[in-house]
């Protein structure tokens, strides 16, 4: 007997509305076509050594998202808003900034099982559905996907933009292997003139549309424990963000007005964020108790001790 497949319509409506429910503030439908405009941009920001210090990232097969995976036929992506009002970095004087986007649980640990959960679900409705999960781990254009599903578009700081909803969220994809029918992409990005971001950036690593990661402060405090050159170093102990960086997203006028965390995930200040710089924790067992359940968990202690070290000195 031919399986029975709901009609994609009520199904894409279906498949939103449960992925609105699960927490994503917005969720939107892009197909998995190669990434052909990207194709130059990508060879040139590897080409100029943008890559090495994130050897996980393949200019390879980074502009299709079916090099990934052969079946992907349409992602539907979402955007998880993290930001609270009150989590404000270095609020308290003497503090050091730690990105709001660790201030809360491991957004792979939510994100992951709610879209797992997603597939299953529809999996049920749709039989021989497949389905990949992806979050912020494989190697895929997830803010450019994103601005394809019509959730926003690329800042000059290259992150994605909500709109008003700001750009304080968290992207997950859900690769399906069934065509559904495309949201409205965004053709057009809505800086205009603005440069705020460029400005407040630390140290120098953006230019309009482009990073450089071997000058982000979230490089070298969450990615590697590679030396940074000296301006970055300076850089780091000036701004004090010893964890990430927001400063390219404090200033963007587009998060002005938000798209706010949920209250009951996103929770208050740990002593990490309150303590004075000089009295938070180095000794290994007491990073491990302050970050228990936090995404600072995934900076080893080791890490954590030596960016210390870099912006108070190393007493
Ligand atoms: C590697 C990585 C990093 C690296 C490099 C960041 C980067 N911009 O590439 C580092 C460690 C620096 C980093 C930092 C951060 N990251 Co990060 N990161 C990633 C990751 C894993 C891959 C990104 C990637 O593929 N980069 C490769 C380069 C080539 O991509 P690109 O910057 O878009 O480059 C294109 C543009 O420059 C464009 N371009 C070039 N010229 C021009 C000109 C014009 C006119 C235009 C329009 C475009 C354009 O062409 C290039 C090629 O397509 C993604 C998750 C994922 N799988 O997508 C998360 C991700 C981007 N990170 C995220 C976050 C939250 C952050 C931080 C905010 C964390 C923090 N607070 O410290 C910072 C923000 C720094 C910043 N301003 O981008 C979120 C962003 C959510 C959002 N709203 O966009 C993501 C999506 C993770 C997730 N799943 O939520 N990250
Ligand atoms: S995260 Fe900080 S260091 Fe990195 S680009 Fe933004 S402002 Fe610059
Ligand atoms: S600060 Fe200005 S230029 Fe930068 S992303 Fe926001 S609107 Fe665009």
């Amino acid at each position: 007997m031919p399986v029975e497949h709901p009609d994609p319509l009520s199904f894409k409506a279906w498949l939103r509305s449960e992925a609105l429910a699960a927490g994503f503030a917005l969720a939107g439908f892009a197909p998995c076509d190669p990434f052909v405009d990207e194709q130059d941009r990508l060879q040139a920001w590897f080409q100029e050594g943008r890559g090495t210090l994130l050897p996980y990232l393949d200019p390879a097969t980074l502009h299709d998202p079916r090099a990934l995976w052969p079946k992907a036929r349409t992602a539907l992506v979402g955007y998880f808003p993290y930001a609270r009002p009150e989590a404000v970095p270095g609020a308290t004087p003497g503090s050091l900034k730690l990105s709001r986007y660790l201030w809360g649980p491991d957004y792979h640990m939510l994100l992951k099982p709610r879209l797992n959960r997603l597939l299953e679900a529809a999996q049920v409705r749709w039989p021989d559905l497949e389905g990949r999960v992806c979050v912020d781990t494989a190697p895929l254009l997830e803010r450019q996907l994103a601005t394809r599903a019509g959730l926003g578009w690329q800042g000059k700081h290259t992150l994605l933009i909500a709109g008003k909803g700001g750009s304080w969220g968290f992207l997950g994809v859900l690769l399906l292997s069934v065509e559904l029918q495309p949201d409205e992409p965004l053709l057009n990005e809505h800086c205009g003139t603005c440069t705020a971001c460029l400005e407040a950036c630390p140290t120098g690593a953006l230019d309009a549309f482009r990073l450089d990661p071997a000058r982000c402060l979230t490089t070298y405090t969450i990615e590697t424990e590679a030396e940074p050159p000296a301006k970055v170093a300076g850089a780091l102990a000036s701004s004090r963000w010893a964890a990430g960086c927001d400063a390219c997203q404090e200033v963007c006028p587009w998060n002005r007005a938000p798209i706010w965390g949920n209250p009951t995930l996103w929770g208050g200040p740990s002593p990490l964020h309150t303590l004075p710089a000089e009295a938070l924790p180095r000794a290994a067992a007491q990073w491990r108790k302050l970050t228990r359940r936090t995404a600072l968990r995934r900076v080893r202690d080791r890490h954590w001790r030596t960016t210390l070290g870099r912006i108070l000195g190393s007493q």
